[in-house]
């Protein structure tokens, strides 16, 4: 808890929460933050060609027993999502090491860049890029809402965009992956839970083209508002969802220029669909072009991310519901581990939230939860490196 304490005042959101966000000025601080930590606990701290974060406890190597979680985070997000598996896992080995612990095979802490997309728009942008299931060219294109490529913030950052690329020596590094994380659904009813999937679910840009003009002289009937079509494609993708018990959310809806007595030339939205969520889109995209065409407008729809339910490795699961005598639990929450998982046995432990909101300021752990979480990541730290 003194961990997180630590980051209490780094990169508050002017509206609540934290905006912490790949590669930028507060994950800056945090990723100074970690280095400083990992050296205090012995660790040697490196950054991979992919700007993710290892920090080794002694050397690098094959078939490595790996933890860790992210530091950015959503925009206006908690303070647990993230932190608290990279503070959970430095905890971890600190109490290893405090019982004179000594892993019997290569051990490391990761921190993955940008897990939540939330500046470049790719969730899990640092575990994708390391596995290649993020395209290099494409990643370095990718621009945050004030225009920098990312390329460029790298650049800034330190970590060099030519680098970028599928990783074979990090991958070939991981033998097992064990994330630590705040449960972020309805809640538990214990304090540990052992992440059996990872529901599918992929985010798709709509953008709405109409022409732009002015809100007091041009008569509705000469209108092309792109925002209509947009609003109708909100709501569509409400009902859709409901439809096929699916989860779909417009978080996001950008009209350009944005001026109050402007009638938007265009309009960009973003659906987060999970569980089947290309039935979803495929409706909600029947929806949109109905509803620009009445509108007179156009709309392009483009898949910016996607990926399939994670089912965890079922031994590994199977061992740590044993030695932790916790339940499994499945969750709509994607994760770096669910990205890892297609390379490398990995697992996830869930610390229990009361309050049952994730994403918001509301987010939450009892100090006694977090303590519990931490003792068990370390029993599976310790049962795992023999
Ligand atoms: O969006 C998610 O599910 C995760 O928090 N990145
Ligand atoms: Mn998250
Ligand atoms: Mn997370
Ligand atoms: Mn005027």
């Amino acid at each position: 808890m003194s961990l997180l304490d630590d980051l209490a005042d780094v990169g508050r959101a002017a509206g609540g929460g934290y905006a912490r966000h790949g590669f930028d000025r507060a994950e800056a601080e945090l990723r100074e933050w970690f280095r400083e930590q990992a050296g205090r606990s012995g660790l040697d701290v490196e950054t991979d060609r992919n700007g993710n974060l290892w920090a080794w406890w002694g050397e690098p190597g094959r078939d490595a027993l790996v933890t860790g979680s992210h530091l950015d985070s959503v925009p206006g997000g908690g303070a647990f999502d993230g932190p608290l598996g990279v503070a959970g896992a430095l905890a971890a080995v600190s109490r290893l090491r405090g019982r004179g612990f000594t892993p019997a095979r290569p051990f490391a802490v990761v921190v993955f860049a940008e897990e939540e997309g939330g500046r470049f728009g790719v969730p899990c942008l640092g575990s994708r890029l390391l596995t290649g299931a993020l395209d290099a060219d494409r990643a370095r294109a990718l621009r945050d809402p004030d225009g920098v490529t990312l390329a460029e913030a790298a650049e800034r950052a330190g970590v060099d965009p030519a680098r970028f690329g599928r990783d074979d020596v990090a991958l070939d590094r991981i033998g097992t992956f064990v994330e630590l994380h705040i449960e972020q659904g309805r809640g538990l009813d214990v304090p540990v839970a052992v992440g059996s999937t990872v529901l599918e679910h992929g985010r798709w840009r709509f953008s709405f083209t109409g022409q732009g003009n002015h809100a007091g002289t041009t008569i509705l009937r000469d209108r092309r508002d792109p925002m209509v079509p947009a609003a109708g494609t909100v709501l569509a993708a409400r009902r859709v969802a409901s439809t096929v018990d699916s989860r779909a959310t417009v978080g996001r809806l950008v009209p350009r220029p944005g001026g109050t007595n402007v009638i938007p030339s265009g309009v960009d939205l973003w659906l987060d669909a999970r569980g089947r969520s290309r039935d979803v889109v495929a409706e909600v995209t029947a929806a949109a072009e109905r509803a620009a065409a009445a509108e007179g407008c156009t709309v392009t729809v483009t898949q910016e991310s996607y990926g399939g339910t994670v089912t965890f490795d079922p031994a590994l699961r199977e061992r740590l519901t044993g030695l932790l005598d916790a339940p499994e639990l499945a969750t709509g929450a994607g994760h770096d581990a669910a990205i890892l998982a297609a390379h490398a046995p990995a697992a996830m432990l869930y610390v229990r939230n009361p309050t049952g909101i994730s994403h918001a300021p509301e987010e939450f752990a009892e100090d006694v939860d977090v303590e519990e979480g931490v003792v068990a990541l370390a029993r599976a730290l310790e049962s795992l490196s023999t």
